[in-house]
């Protein structure tokens, strides 16, 4: 059958999309054929989406969305159903952390929860077979004026057993003719609680149905880079996998087998203090690794174990950035402001843990409350919540903190990188103002036209 896939990524491009990936490899493993349609901006692509599906004639329309770009996701799903009667599901992590959206948004047939190769091939199959399909695990559907819930299969226990995520069906992959840093990941799931992560709620629902933390084999991992790069060149890629240091046995066979076979490629990936020694450091700067990414969030100690459940202490940040650089290996940081107990004290604490552990890099989000995560739940019930979600995951808060202004946090998050760089790295902080100055014009349409106007006519001049 025809499967017509939906990745809404407006203002938040993504490049690819892994879930998407994967379901796209086992469908055409199954003889279905799948496409996808990127959507960047609902205005200018949603007649070309109509268009595209009319041309495809699909039998079926899966979108996967996360919290961010929900709102899109259900705008896209009423416009299909406007002009098609065609049966359109949602996946997702918004859909795994709050599937109760099928009963508020009726243009969805179904939603799906979790994991969804399966489910989602099942679906695609009963369908094409014009069998009943209101039984498919890890779904939810409505039918009549009532919600069928059903109950979620056991996790992929082998993830070896999928093909490898199908690359081929995005734009990335297929239009970039030039160099390309391509993404991995290679085992999913984390063992940690981080309240504001999605990752406890994940675990929980699949609590008693298999193991949540799982690894391909390395022999796998190698072989996806291998084929990979026999069709897309490139010579630097990024490890998504939440920690790739978790599995200390997992890292040395990987570092061990990724060094003889792939002497020229180098890659970038996370880790964590607490789970990466300085042997795994070693092998990962000997295997060729050259960044490691690694999520601080904030530097009050209090905050990031009371209220974040990050339990490691700022020294513990200290040596690992330390250990990190002396072995040659550059450094990432990631932080957040304007989570429930910020103060301008604590966003002042952050800055200065980042002005000692100096990294290469940094990025600066503000906190978003996920759905059902734990401290969104805190933000829901103490009222903290001013706007429901939105597509405002790096910049605006959505949040009314008793212990700090709005403003002073979308100030901080704005000034963040500059005021850092600046105590370490002068070019870099310039640098960081510069892009600011770029992004603030840019958003004001008459300031950009005179700043063009401006730029041509000193260049006649
Ligand atoms: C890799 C990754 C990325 C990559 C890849 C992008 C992507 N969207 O997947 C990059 C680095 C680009 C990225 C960016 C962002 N990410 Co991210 N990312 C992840 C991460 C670490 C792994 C996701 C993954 O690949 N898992 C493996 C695949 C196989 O699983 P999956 O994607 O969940 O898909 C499965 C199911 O969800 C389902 N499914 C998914 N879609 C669909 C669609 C249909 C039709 C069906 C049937 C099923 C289905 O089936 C899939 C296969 O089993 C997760 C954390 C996590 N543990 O999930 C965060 C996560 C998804 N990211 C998150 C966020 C917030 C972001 C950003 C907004 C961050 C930012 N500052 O910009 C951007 C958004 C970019 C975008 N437009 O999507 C949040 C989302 C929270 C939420 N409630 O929505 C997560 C959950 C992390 C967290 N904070 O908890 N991310
Ligand atoms: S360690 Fe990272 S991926 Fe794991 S629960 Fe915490 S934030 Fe989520």
């Amino acid at each position: 059958m025809r499967v017509l896939l939906i990745l809404p990524q407006i203002n938040s491009p993504c490049l690819w999309h892994p879930g998407l990936a994967y379901i796209s490899a086992v469908l055409k493993e199954n003889n279905h054929q799948a496409e996808l349609f990127e959507m960047d901006d609902y205005d200018r692509q949603i007649g070309g989406l109509l268009g595209k599906i009319k041309e495809f004639s699909p039998g079926i329309i899966g979108i996967s969305s996360n919290s961010h770009q929900f709102s899109h996701t259900k705008k896209i799903a009423q416009e299909i159903k406007k002009n098609y009667s065609l049966p359109v599901f949602a996946g997702g992590a918004h859909t795994t952390l709050r599937p109760e959206v099928i009963k508020e948004e009726k243009s969805f047939d179904g939603v799906i929860i979790g994991e969804g190769e399966r489910a989602f091939l099942s679906l695609v199959n009963k369908i094409e077979s014009k069998e009943d399909y209101s039984a498919v695990d890890n779904c939810w559907f409505r039918k009549g004026g009532q919600i069928i819930k059903n109950k979620l299969a056991p996790l992929i226990e082998d993830l070896n057993t999928l093909p490898f995520p199908d690359r081929s069906i995005f734009r990335y992959f297929y239009e970039n003719k030039e160099k390309r840093t391509p993404r991995f990941i290679f085992s999913r799931g984390c063992p940690f609680e981080c309240t504001y992560c999605c990752n406890h709620i994940f675990k929980k629902i699949y609590h008693n149905l298999g193991r949540y933390v799982r690894w391909r084999s390395v022999d796998s991992a190698l072989r996806e880079i291998e084929l990979t790069r026999e069709k897309y060149y490139f010579n630097y890629f990024k490890v998504d996998d939440d920690i790739f240091s978790l599995n200390k046995q997992w890292l040395l066979e990987f570092c061990g087998k990724f060094q003889e076979k792939f002497k020229d490629l180098t890659y970038e990936c996370n880790v964590r203090p607490g789970a990466i020694d300085e042997e795994g450091l070693v092998n990962l700067k000997k295997s060729g690794c050259r960044l490691i990414k690694i999520g601080i969030e904030t530097g009050n100690e209090d905050l990031r174990k009371k209220v974040l459940n990050r339990n490691f202490s700022n020294q513990d940040i200290i040596d690992t950035f330390s250990r990190a650089k002396k072995i040659g290996l550059k450094t990432f940081s990631f932080n957040m402001v304007g989570i429930p107990g910020e103060t301008r004290e604590t966003i002042r604490e952050t800055m200065e843990l980042n002005k000692i552990i100096k990294p290469a890099f940094m990025q600066v989000t503000v906190f978003y409350p996920y759905p059902n995560t734990a401290l969104g739940e805190i933000c829901s019930k103490n009222g903290y919540m001013e706007r429901d979600f939105e597509n405002s995951y790096m910049e605006k808060t959505i949040l009314k903190l008793p212990t700090i202004s709005k403003k002073e946090i979308e100030k901080a998050a704005r000034d963040f990188k500059f005021n850092v760089y600046w105590s370490y790295d002068k070019k870099k902080a310039l640098a960081e103002k510069k892009r600011r100055i770029k992004k603030f014009i840019i958003a004001r349409p008459l300031l950009h036209f005179l700043a063009k106007f401006f730029k041509k006519f000193i260049k006649i001049k």
